[in-house]
């Protein structure tokens, strides 16, 4: 397989897609609400498997949109009659091989995004990408990783939104061969010089092999596409609340002994912590399935006792299993005969780090449900809360992989090689329901495909801690929340190498706050739990681990929302504001995390000023304490301590109460913080839905209020449904605008209370002291309780 190369257009025959003579049929399919599904079946093309999409779910709506197929033209995509998108001429289908390929025409103001993991720009004109999942280090070696984009990586999605004034198209290409995009990049001599006959620049996509199938999604906005991509792929199902808590992970922690020094150091630094995690040292002779007996003595009850301190475990699990006689998994899975096969029937070997190797095949259920059975009684044995799944790219060390085949040997490599870590996140994750029962999974897993995101997390892998790892994983967090994978975030502060504390700290800054926040490095790098770091670095790192912990009220209900809507948690800024005049189409250095909090980190060194875009409305500066009113541009000044962030006018943030030390599981008792500027005449309705954070299906709190403030300098706030079930509420506001007062309606009790006032620092620096006015909702569930009660208090 040849990096940072694909098949250019010019060497794909153009044939129509309907060809009889070459028994070859195309269908078009109306999936609705503005979704198509375009195939093309041919003898030559014998498509084995395919990620798992909900295409019956959507109404029979059109949506505006339309898509016509003729022989003569092509595709044309419209929304409301405007064109979309359109073939281009003559050049619709080609054919060369096996590999099959489509061309579309390119304007100049198209945008393109999504794409899944990949490691360059945000915005992808002029790139040309290949979807087949690698291990990065193994396959670019470490001096191409530390500095330079490198494609493709681990996660295959071959998805991209492309955006217009007009509307967007997302296009996903259903297929686990290798598959690869150019978007509107001129052919050329190694990314040096465009070639001197360039071809006119299209958009070309298409497959090495096998079938045809394009989804096409058609919205008014990158919102609208997002959301049907997901709902088709499915959505991330909520995770448990743990999860998303601060981990920490090392190449190196390796028994109970060095868990148990993590759990006692969080505690006196005060440092609040869910995950602590296992690397594969923790294995005996890194066979899967098993534990270095001298560091787990008394397993059980030590595991249990640091449970009860609020400490999840997670290890790490690499699909490879030691080929070794007398070893029981792997005689296990020999007599069941679940291995990949060569294609002379024997056991496929790599070479990783038990040496000899044999690889699950996933690809076939038996393999599946014996993966799952491992991984469940190995649950039931150890009491693991999830796991990471590494090198399921998958990894083979110094062996080609196009010897591993699939299916009992039939099935050639590549026909399963972008599913293969897709296939282990679902057995393991059926493996760790059978063991947990009610509890919620969690898997994260490095590589994966369209769809894992029902079954799985993503880190971004092998990254480097340097300020090029630290802008990319941005980038990539953000594409991947676009296409599909909403659950994802980088190891920070960063991998490989070793982090300055000026890039630990600037790295914490900027990644807090991500949907998925780990802290894991490399054996042989220097230490990076927070408290390697001297002061004052130390205490910033831990400020911005216990912000975190205040906001995860906030995250949570971003979680809850993303199962319902499909709405990804980090979100470029063109995801929430539609203003082009600041061309939020390309900026990358700032985003917003959910609707209501934007972020503009330092991503360069030694930088400690920045200009920051505001789009459209008033933005609370969470630094200062002020509101911004009316300007587009600001330049921001930080210090070691502070990060530009923003709050949108008219959000409302829920929060814990205080500074958190510990982690806590407890969503009944919030802050309810009101950022609403002074001239603000809008009613907002606020949801805050709240469960017990670890039960599937667990039942789950709502309250609605809607706030208002008309001129007379009081609060309105309006309780529209306050639906508890068995649970307590204890709300308290915070307002970030001096009221005269606040006046609270809950069906037929209106109370007013007069304003108090309250300071709060937000984002840690000295300088963030304004005044607001505290006030508490107290909600009480007294049984038997025809209705819910409510109190306010000040
Ligand atoms: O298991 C060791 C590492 C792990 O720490 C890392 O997170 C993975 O991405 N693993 C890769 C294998 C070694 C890579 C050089």
């Amino acid at each position: 397989m040849y990096f940072n190369k694909i098949p250019p257009a010019a060497n794909f025959q153009n044939q129509p897609a309907e060809a009889p003579e070459k028994q070859r049929t195309s269908t078009l399919t109306t999936l609705g609400e503005g979704l198509f599904r375009y195939t093309i079946r041919a003898p030559q093309w014998q498509q084995k498997s395919q990620a798992n999409l909900d295409e019956d779910i959507f109404k029979p709506d059109s949506c505006g949109a339309r898509i016509t197929a003729d022989s003569k033209s092509g595709l044309l995509l419209k929304l409301n009659n405007q064109t979309l998108l359109r073939s281009f001429a003559g050049r619709e289908f080609g054919i060369l091989g096996q590999k099959w390929a489509m061309s579309f025409e390119y304007n100049t103001s198209m945008r393109f995004y999504g794409l899944g993991e990949k490691n360059d720009r945000l915005e992808k004109t002029g790139g040309i990408y290949k979807f087949w999942n690698t291990d990065t280090i193994g396959d670019f070696g470490t001096t191409r990783v530390r500095t330079e984009p490198t494609d493709p990586m681990y996660v295959s999605i071959p998805y991209v939104l492309i955006t217009q004034e007009s509307g967007c198209v997302g296009i996903l290409i259903n297929n686990p061969h290798a598959t690869f995009m150019n978007l509107a990049a001129k052919e050329n001599i190694a990314n040096l010089l465009d070639a001197k006959d360039n071809e006119q620049q299209t958009i070309h996509i298409g497959a090495y092999d096998g079938t045809p199938d394009i989804y096409f999604i058609i919205g008014d906005s990158p919102r609208s596409v997002t959301r049907k991509l997901q709902r088709l792929c499915g959505t991330t199902p909520l995770p448990p609340l743990w999860s998303l808590g601060y981990q920490q992970c090392r190449w190196g922690y390796r028994d109970l002994d060095d868990l148990e020094a993590l759990d006692r150091k969080f505690d006196e630094l005060e440092i609040p912590c869910d995950g602590l995690w296992l690397d594969i040292d923790y294995m005996d002779a890194y066979k899967v399935f098993t534990v270095v007996d001298d560091g787990f003595k008394g397993h059980r009850a030590r595991i249990q006792a640091l449970k009860a301190n609020g400490r999840r475990i997670i290890p790490i699990i690499d699909p490879g299993v030691k080929y070794c006689t007398g070893y029981s998994t792997f005689e296990d899975g020999r007599n069941k005969d679940i291995f990949c096969k060569t294609a002379e029937g024997g056991i496929y070997s790599g070479f990783v780090w038990p040496g000899r190797t044999a690889f699950p095949d996933y690809s076939q259920e038996k393999a599946r449900t014996w993966w799952a059975e491992q991984l469940q009684n190995y649950t039931l044995d150890y009491l693991f809360d999830g796991y990471w799944l590494d090198m399921n790219d998958p990894s083979t060390g110094s062996a080609e992989l196009e010897d591993m085949r699939f299916n009992n040997g039939q099935d050639d490599h590549s026909s399963f090689h972008n599913q293969y870590a897709y296939g282990m996140q679902q057995a393991s994750r059926r493996g760790l329901t059978a063991a947990i029962g009610q509890k919620r999974p969690f898997i994260l897993s490095r590589s994966g495909f369209i769809s894992s995101s029902r079954y799985s997390a993503i880190w971004t892998g092998d990254n480097w801690s340097n300020y090029f790892h630290l802008k990319a994983s941005i980038n990539m967090s953000l594409n991947l929340s676009l296409s599909g994978l909403p659950f994802n975030g980088p190891d920070v502060p960063g991998f490989e190498g070793d982090a300055t504390p000026e890039l630990a700290v600037d790295w914490f800054k900027a990644g807090f706050l991500f949907p998925f926040f780990r802290n894991h490095s490399a054996a042989n790098t220097r230490q990076q739990e927070p408290w390697a770091f001297e002061d004052p670095y130390r205490q910033v790192i831990i400020h911005y681990i216990r912000l975190r912990y205040k906001l995860l009220p906030y995250l949570y209900n971003l979680f809850i929302c993303h199962t319902e809507s499909g709405d990804p948690i980090l979100r470029p800024l063109f995801y929430e504001f539609t203003d082009t005049a600041g061309r939020l189409d390309t900026i990358e250095d700032q985003f917003m995390i959910g609707p209501s909090i934007m972020q503009a980190p330092i991503v360069n060194e030694n930088e400690s000023e920045r200009s920051i875009a505001l789009p459209t409305c008033n933005w609370f500066d969470a630094g200062s304490g002020q509101w911004i009113e009316n300007k587009r541009q600001i330049q921001a000044i930080t210090n070691i301590e502070s990060t530009p962030l923003f709050i949108r006018d008219g959000a409302i943030l829920a929060m814990r109460p205080g500074e958190l030390t510990k982690q806590c599981s407890d969503l009944s008792n919030i802050e309810c913080h009101i950022f609403i500027s002074e001239h603000n005449t809008k009613t907002v309705t606020w949801d805050y839905r709240f469960d017990d954070g670890e039960t599937i299906n667990a039942p789950q709190a709502h309250v609605r209020l809607q706030f208002s403030q008309q001129g007379d300098n009081t609060l309105h706030v309006n309780c529209q449904q306050l639906s508890l079930g068995a649970q307590d509420l204890h709300i308290h506001f915070v307002t970030y605008h001096n009221y005269h007062s606040i006046c609270l309606q809950h069906k037929d009790d209106i109370i007013s209370i007069p304003s108090k006032e309250h300071s709060l620092n937000l984002t840690g620096q000295k300088l963030a002291a304004y005044r607001s006015p505290s006030y508490t909702l107290t909600a009480t569930s007294i049984q038997p309780r025809p209705d819910q009660a409510i109190a306010f208090t000040n």
